[in-house]
């Protein structure tokens, strides 16, 4: 039973020495190295080779290597194929990580601290309690969830805005299109860990700057299509914005003359508020697959009507 593995090599080479130990059962390869297509059943991939259909015929399952889908052409797979994505505890523990992070620069003005740093500038601005700051996040799946817990203790006021209804204890949440405005209207903090779908391709777009409260910041961590870049450096210029930390952009790298690397309102990361541990994947990758071939039904299988 072969299992080809097609993302970070780095990586790759502990998911071969752990499933070497775990599961002897399977033959790991590491692509390009995929031996004969015909013996190929389970594939792990962040982008998967074009035509994977017809390239591994007996392919049973796709095992998508990180937690977002949208790098894969979904329509493209071969319909009986399941797609289950990556959803491991530490790549769930290192995107809240990043979000408290982010959030409390942005609470606690670092923006501003980096420019008068630069600028020899002794400073102060007024601390803002934070029960007077109030975060809101957008996506209230795994990662969504994870982060207002990991924010709870701070004392921010919690929103959070999903597709279909949620009730999460201390967190108001609020649900579909027509309860978007409401809820950007109380968020002084906006987080975006929405899946990319053609439904959300762009949401964080000037009309999303003009309903949030005059001076808000914005926390990206889906991915750059998320975002109209031009909207956010309008918002920015025009005092709208206060802030944005940016981890997703649409091309990445950017361009070097990308307004995003030198733009004095903006921290920007290269795409590293969460990353898939392999110890951990591979447990989780095991157990999944373990479930599969008991008959039972898989785990965290990405529903391809919706996108995610
Ligand atoms: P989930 O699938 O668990 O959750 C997605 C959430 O978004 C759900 O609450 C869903 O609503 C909501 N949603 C989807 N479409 C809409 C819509 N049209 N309107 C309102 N809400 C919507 O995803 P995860 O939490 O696991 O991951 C979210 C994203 O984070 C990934 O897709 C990926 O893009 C990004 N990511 C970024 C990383 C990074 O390093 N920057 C690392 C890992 C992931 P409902 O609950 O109603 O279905
Ligand atoms: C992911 C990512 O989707 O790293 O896992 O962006």
């Amino acid at each position: 039973m072969a299992i080809v593995f097609k993302s970070d090599p780095i990586r790759g080479r502990e998911w071969a020495r752990i499933l070497a130990e775990r599961a002897p059962d399977l033959e790991f390869r590491m692509w390009p190295d995929y031996g004969d297509p015909a013996t190929v059943r389970y594939l792990v991939a962040w982008i998967p080779p074009r035509d994977v259909g017809a390239l591994f015929p007996n392919l049973e399952i796709l095992f998508s290597s990180g937690a977002g889908v949208d790098q894969l052409d979904l329509g493209s797979l071969p319909a009986h194929v399941p797609v289950v994505r990556m959803v491991e505890p530490n790549l769930v523990a290192s995107m809240a990580e990043y979000v408290a992070m982010a959030t409390l620069a942005l609470h606690r003005n670092l923006v501003d601290y980096i420019g008068f740093q630069r600028a020899a500038t002794w400073k102060e601005i007024r601390v803002v309690p934070a029960p007077q700051r109030r975060v809101g996040i957008m996506g209230l799946g795994v990662l969504g969830i994870a982060s207002l817990e990991r924010l709870r203790p701070f004392g921010f006021p919690l929103a959070g805005w999903s597709r279909s209804p949620k009730v999460i204890e201390g967190v108001t949440c609020h649900a579909g299109a027509a309860a978007m405005d409401a809820f950007l209207a109380a968020t002084d903090i906006l987080v975006c860990l929405l899946p990319l779908t053609s439904e959300t391709r762009g949401i964080l777009d000037a009309s999303t700057f003009a309903a949030l409260p005059r001076g808000a910041g914005l926390v990206n961590v889906g991915r750059g299509g998320h975002l109209v870049d031009a909207d956010l450096i309008a918002a920015l210029d025009s005092g709208q914005l206060s802030g944005a930390v940016i981890d997703v952009v649409s091309k990445e790298p950017p361009p070097a003359d990308h307004p995003f690397w030198s733009h004095p309102r903006i921290i920007l990361t290269p795409h590293v508020a969460s990353m898939t541990q392999p110890a951990t994947a591979c447990e989780v990758f095991l157990a999944n697959l373990r479930r599969y071939q008991q008959g039972l039904p898989l785990a965290d299988v990405v529903d391809r009507s919706r996108g995610y």
